[in-house]
């Protein structure tokens, strides 16, 4: 069994989604990030940086009990875990890989950028907004360029497409109005349909709360 720490946020998406793809048994516990129980000292145990994601899996590898935050790195652990969505093809692999890495560190952080500066910076800048917008439209025009010749990030359905989803997910109705990037839009459709994607993006409606483990602490 796999304890899953999360919140409602992309991040906490590419958590659940995964683990419903890779058909692992899990049980989630809402990180209310708003009420601030990233703050408790039991989930800082689990993640000094006191972020969600976090997966317990109390069988791991050798049956070892395994603390793991960082979404890729779950979906990382997810896949390997049951053999799946990962090539074994070393071309496909590689592939797989360079899309992991560029979604990764160029498509995410940007998003995450964007969000930040709308929400949380101390000051908002118009220049900057526009800025960040055309980084982030760079970025994806890569993936929609490599997404009009391929279905997928990989030739199948992979970890990166996984890594990807969430984040696509929160900006699908900017991109719909732009009419920008079909391809990733089409890749998008296809995404959203899976019963794994769906059942992790609604995750919200099976979770167990936090207090249900502070309170037998
Ligand atoms: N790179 C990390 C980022 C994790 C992260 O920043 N999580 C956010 C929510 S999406 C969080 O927990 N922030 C803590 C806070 O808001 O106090 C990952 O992919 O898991």
């Amino acid at each position: 069994m796999i304890d899953l720490y999360t919140d409602l946020t992309p991040n906490g998406f590419r958590a659940s989604i995964i683990l419903e793809e890779a058909e692992l048994d899990y049980q989630t516990y809402r990180i209310n990030l708003a009420e601030g129980d990233q703050n408790h000292p039991f989930f800082e145990s689990l993640n000094p940086a006191k972020a969600i994601p976090v997966i317990v899996d109390h069988d791991g590898i050798g049956a070892q009990k395994l603390i793991i935050p960082q979404s890729g790195a779950i979906i990382l652990y997810a896949a390997e875990k049951v053999g799946r969505l990962i090539p074994t093809d070393p071309m496909q692999r590689l592939i797989t890989m360079r899309w992991f890495m560029q979604i990764a560190t160029d498509i995410i952080p940007v998003s995450s950028w964007i969000y930040n500066h709308n929400n949380a910076m101390p000051e908002k800048s118009a220049k900057n907004a526009v800025w960040l917008d055309n980084r982030l439209n760079n970025a994806l025009s890569v993936a929609d360029k490599w997404l009009a010749e391929n279905e997928f990030f990989a030739d199948d359905l992979s970890v990166a497409d996984f890594l990807l989803y969430p984040t696509f997910h929160f900006r699908r109705s900017v991109l719909e109005e732009s009419k920008l990037f079909p391809n990733l839009r089409r890749w998008g459709d296809v995404m959203a349909k899976r019963p794994s994607v769906q059942k992790g993006m609604s995750v919200g409606d099976r979770v167990k709360p936090f207090s249900d483990i502070t309170d037998s602490l």
